[in-house]
């Protein structure tokens, strides 16, 4: 072993190759163009070339590689949701989750926690047994588990009754994860291009180019691109792309705050979310408390932090975990959710010939990064909207056809 290290890490032949292969012209032509270099973007161009060998591909981004939502969500990933719809689309992202580090060849940290949503009324633990009975009829694991098992799994969580509002019971689900965000952005880029995909950060668009109701390319700050079809995975400005592309999508953008606290010794493995009092927490790898609230009651295109947000959450946090008290917060940020009304994703085919959108995704945009980016390469292939995304469709908000997910939501709204 020594020998071999010394034979390879001294080599100059032996050198890694380059995490990411950068080409800082930008070409005139794509077979697709993809705006969004994030977790979403970056894996539909990643499963696009590993999986439909297409690799004439831009990826654009008018800031940095997986600056925007894949850098302030929360990390969380779970199936655990209240549609068939929704749960067959998590589930399978879970899966592919599941095998990401392997797939892409960086450790993604990858880390099964189990998952509580606490019911602290009757309304919701009427949720959350509607939510195992879906959950279990399409193989996700979750179940109803009462106030004791909730303490025995979770003994630093104060499940005592002489609180405001005592735990009833949770809805539990032993798949629920955390993940590094980044390290999963980095890993699709880092395969999309080696497979010959192009990333242009610093690249924004300011127009989209078509000619009748097709698109054809995008005006950009670098110059014009032609393409011979064009996707958005814009989180937090899904609503203004679109309008460059001429179609309105029906969403409201509001920011979500969330914080982390100084790292401290592993203290809770799980991953804890209350929906009654407003607040969600998980302890990172490097010990740090993460943790979240509900989203700002007004919409608004700034990240910006609050004071408001943070003393809300304490209030409600230190009820759950009286050791919290003595933790000081770290850092706190903002998020921008795109909320539309029925809490689904907005993804395939929209009113523009060869223009896809991947949009809508609130506050859950993160656990399904590999499934979106699965499923919207193969959309954006073959020109057809895949049967997991039909539910999914910009096209429900005219049949009515909704897909109502708020009661799976973590966040208060
Ligand atoms: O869906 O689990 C979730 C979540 C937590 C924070 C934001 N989304």
């Amino acid at each position: 072993m020594p020998f071999a290290l010394l034979k390879y890490g001294l080599n100059p032949r032996h050198r890694d190759a380059p995490q990411f292969r950068w080409h800082p012209e930008l070409k005139r032509n794509y077979d697709i163009v993809i705006i969004g270099a994030g977790g979403h973007g970056l894996a539909t161009a990643y499963y696009l070339a590993s999986r439909h060998g297409i690799t004439n591909i831009a990826v654009l981004d008018k800031a940095w590689m997986g600056g925007g939502n894949t850098a302030r969500n929360t990390t969380i990933i779970r199936a655990n949701y209240l549609t068939p719809e929704g749960v067959a689309f998590y589930k399978e992202s879970v899966e592919l989750f599941r095998g990401l580090s392997e797939e892409l060849d960086i450790n993604i940290m990858y880390s099964e926690r189990g998952h509580f949503t606490l019911a602290h009324t009757d309304a919701a633990m009427r949720t959350a047994r509607w939510r195992a009975e879906v959950n279990k009829h399409l193989g996700v694991d979750s179940e109803v588990i009462d106030a004791d098992e909730v303490a025995r799994l979770c003994p630093v969580m104060n499940v005592s009754d002489k609180v405001r509002y005592p735990i009833l019971g949770a809805l539990y689900h032993p798949p629920g994860a955390l993940a590094r965000h980044d390290a999963v952005a980095w890993g699709y880029a880092k395969g999309a291009m080696a497979r010959g995909v192009e990333v242009h950060p610093g690249t924004e668009v300011t127009g989209i180019l078509k000619e009748g109701d097709r698109a054809v390319g995008v005006e950009t700050t670098r110059g014009t691109i032609y393409a011979g079809k064009v996707m958005q995975a814009v989180a937090g400005s899904s609503s203004r792309v679109s309008a460059l592309a001429g179609f309105r999508l029906p969403i409201k953008t509001i920011p979500l705050q969330a914080c982390v606290s100084e790292p401290v010794k592993p203290i809770l493995d799980q991953i804890v979310v209350s929906g009654s009092l407003h607040v969600y927490i998980s302890q990172s790898a490097r010990g740090e408390m993460v943790m979240g609230g509900a989203t700002d009651p007004y919409g608004l295109y700034s990240a910006r932090s609050t004071l408001d947000f943070k003393e809300g959450l304490m209030a409600h946090m230190l009820e759950l975990f009286p050791f919290m008290a003595e933790l000081r917060v770290l850092r706190q940020w903002a998020g921008l959710a795109d909320m539309t009304p029925d809490f689904s994703p907005i993804m395939g085919l929209t009113p523009i010939r060869g223009y896809y959108v991947d949009s809508g995704w609130g506050t859950w945009g993160f656990k399904a990064t590999p499934v979106c980016g699965f499923r919207m390469a193969e959309c954006v292939a073959t020109g057809r909207q895949p049967d997991l995304l039909k539910p999914f469709a910009l096209d429900r908000f005219h049949s009515f056809d909704l897909v109502g997910e708020k009661g799976a939501a973590s966040v208060g709204h």
